[in-house]
C-alpha cells in the first residue's frame, strides 16, 4: 500500500520493552545498534525494581542513538509498546520495530526483517516458516505457540504462521492506520489484535523467518492469565468477522 522506496533511507526506531532486564538491556541495545547502524534504540521501562531503568539512563547519557521512556509502573508490553510507538510517530520515524529485551529476538537478524518491507508494509518475524527456528524452548511452550496460531489462523481465517510473536517492523503508516491505542490486549493477544487489524486494513503482511533463542537470563512474564485473555479474544474476533461476512451477505441477497 506504502510506498516502496528505497527500504535502506527509511529511518528506523526499535523499540524494546523492559521489565526487570538488567543482565539483558545493554548487550541487546549494542547489538542492536551495530546491526543497523541507522537505527536508534528506544527503552520503555516500567520501574523495573531491579534498576533496569537507571542502567538504561547510563546508556542514554553515553550514546545519543539511544533513548528511554520510564513509566511508573509495569502495566503491561502492550501498553509499553503504545507509548512507543507514540514517540516514534510523533519523532517522525519511518519504520517502528517491536523486539524483546531477553536476547529472544537476535538484533542480528533485523537487517532481513527490515530488507523485507521493501515487498510489505508489516514484516513478522516468524518461527513457524520454513527456515525459521525455535532454540531450546521446552516442548510444552512449542505445543502452545503452534497450537495458539493455528487456533487464530481457523478462528480469524487468515493465513500467518506466526501471528503471537513479537519481533516486527512496521511501517509507519501501518501504524497510522490501524488505531494502535485502542488495543487493549496484553501478551500474545496484543501481537495478534495488531497483525490482524493490519491485514482487515489490507495492509501487506509477510513472514520472514527468525531463529528464537529461549531467554537465557531473567524471568519470563508469561502466565495463564496471558494465554487465556489471548483465546478468549481471537475467539470473539472469530465469531464476529464470521457474523459480519454473513450480515454482509444477507445484504447482498437483498
Ligand atoms: N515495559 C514493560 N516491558 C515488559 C512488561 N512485561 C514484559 N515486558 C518485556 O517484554 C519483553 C517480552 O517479555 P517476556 O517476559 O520475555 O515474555 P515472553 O517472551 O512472552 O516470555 P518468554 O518466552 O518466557 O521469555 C521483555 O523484554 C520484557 O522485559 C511490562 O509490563 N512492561
Ligand atoms: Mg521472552
Amino acid at each position: 500500500m506504502s510506498e516502496t522506496a528505497d527500504v535502506d533511507a527509511l529511518s528506523v526506531l526499535v523499540v524494546v520493552p523492559t521489565y526487570n532486564e538488567l543482565d539483558n538491556i545493554e548487550d541487546i541495545v549494542e547489538r542492536t545498534l551495530r546491526s543497523v547502524p541507522r537505527a536508534n534504540v528506544l527503552i520503555v521501562d516500567d520501574g523495573s525494581p531491579d534498576g533496569t531503568g537507571q542502567l538504561a539512563d547510563k546508556l542514554v547519557a553515553a550514546n545519543d542513538r539511544i533513548r528511554v521512556l520510564h513509566r511508573a509502573a509495569k502495566s503491561g508490553l502492550g501498553a509499553a509498546y503504545i507509548a512507543g510507538f507514540d514517540w516514534g510517530l510523533a519523532q517522525g520515524y519511518d519504520v517502528l520495530v517491536e523486539m524483546d529485551a531477553d536476547g529472544s529476538h537476535a538484533p542480528e537478524q533485523l537487517p532481513r526483517l527490515l530488507a523485507a518491507l521493501r515487498d510489505a508494509d508489516l514484516v513478522l518475524g516468524s518461527r513457524w516458516v520454513r527456515g525459521g527456528s525455535v532454540v531450546d524452548w521446552p516442548k510444552h511452550r512449542e505445543l502452545l505457540s503452534r497450537g495458539g496460531n493455528l487456533y487464530t489462523r481457523l478462528a480469524l481465517g487468515i493465513k500467518l504462521q506466526d501471528a503471537t510473536g513479537g519481533y516486527r517492523a512496521y511501517r509507519r503508516e501501518v501504524l497510522e492506520g490501524i488505531d494502535y491505542a485502542a488495543v487493549a490486549s496484553e501478551g500474545y493477544c496484543f501481537q495478534v489484535d495488531l497483525a490482524w487489524r493490519a491485514v482487515k486494513s489490507g495492509f501487506r503482511v509477510v513472514e520472514t523467518p527468525i531463529r528464537f533463542v529461549e531467554r537465557e537470563q531473567g524471568e519470563s512474564k508469561m502466565s495463564g492469565a496471558i494465554v487465556r485473555e489471548a483465546y478468549v479474544r481471537v475467539t470473539q474476533w472469530g465469531v464476529g468477522h464470521r457474523l459480519e461476512q454473513l450480515r454482509s451477505l444477507a445484504r447482498g441477497r437483498r
